[in-house]
């Protein structure tokens, strides 16, 4: 996969591109990523991005010049599916993580400022957002994009951690985990764990994360993966 970020802090990246699970698959060229400064395709001597909001109003909107000339010289370059991170979105997901692995090449355009004309929203082919928050910039959202996508290109990762997307992707949060020392400052790890019993571990297993979800995500329970039994009997 390629990936083209347009920013005006392509510094920002240059650490977590080069760091972990995102520095691995740079090396290896399984995800080429690449920064631009949204101020290259400005052309006045300030390099202005922004300027003030049609009808008034605190703060400024990114000018929309830059960003179409920006995608204009990025996609003639070849296709590629352009994602704008903006607080108003839709939300970015594991199952949109799934999606966004598939494409050949994406281009994440991250806004500052009150937000960015709404024109340049034309030429994106999704606005996310991931999260109900606000930012002081895209960045960091299209970060978090950027990661959970490399993860599920093939060759990324390693076969063992695919299995925790799995249990996510049907919709239950993860079981306690535990390691050794079995016991520590008096918190012991569940004797069921040190049974042996393969049985009644995955039992225990489903049992908890059941419950945790139920307690902390209850909205994610109305289109888990649960059998009929399950559902009689940690729903009711
Ligand atoms: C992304 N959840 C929150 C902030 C305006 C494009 O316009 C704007 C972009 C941002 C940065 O993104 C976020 C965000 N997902 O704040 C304001």
């Amino acid at each position: 996969m390629r990936c083209d970020i347009v920013t005006i802090f392509p510094g920002f990246f240059a650490s977590p591109l080069a760091t972990g699970l995102l520095g691995r698959a740079g090396e290896r060229g399984l995800v080429e990523a690449r920064c631009h400064d949204l101020r290259r395709w400005t052309h006045d001597r300030h390099r202005t991005v922004d300027d003030a909001p049609f009808g008034g109003g605190a703060g400024m909107v990114m000018r929309p010049e830059p960003w179409f000339e920006a995608l204009d010289e990025l996609l003639a370059e070849g296709p590629a599916h352009v994602v704008l991170l903006a607080p108003d979105g839709r939300r970015f997901d594991q199952q949109a993580a799934a999606r966004l692995a598939r494409e050949q090449r994406l281009v994440l355009c991250c806004g500052r400022y009150e937000g960015i004309d709404e024109r340049v929203r034309t030429r994106a082919g999704e606005v996310l957002s991931v999260g109900d928050f606000v930012l002081a910039g895209g960045e960091t959202a299209a970060l978090v994009v950027l990661e959970a996508v490399a993860r599920l290109v093939p060759g990324v990762m390693g076969n063992a951690d695919s299995a925790a997307d799995e249990s996510f992707a049907r919709g239950l949060l993860e079981y306690p985990q535990y390691t050794r020392p079995a016991s520590y400052r008096g918190l012991e790890v569940p004797e069921v764990l040190r049974s042996g019993d393969h049985g009644a571990v995955a039992r225990w297993r489903r049992d908890q994360a059941v419950a945790r979800t139920r307690e902390v995500r209850p909205d994610l329970l109305a289109t888990a993966d649960l059998t009929e039994e399950e559902r009689r009997r940690y729903l009711g």
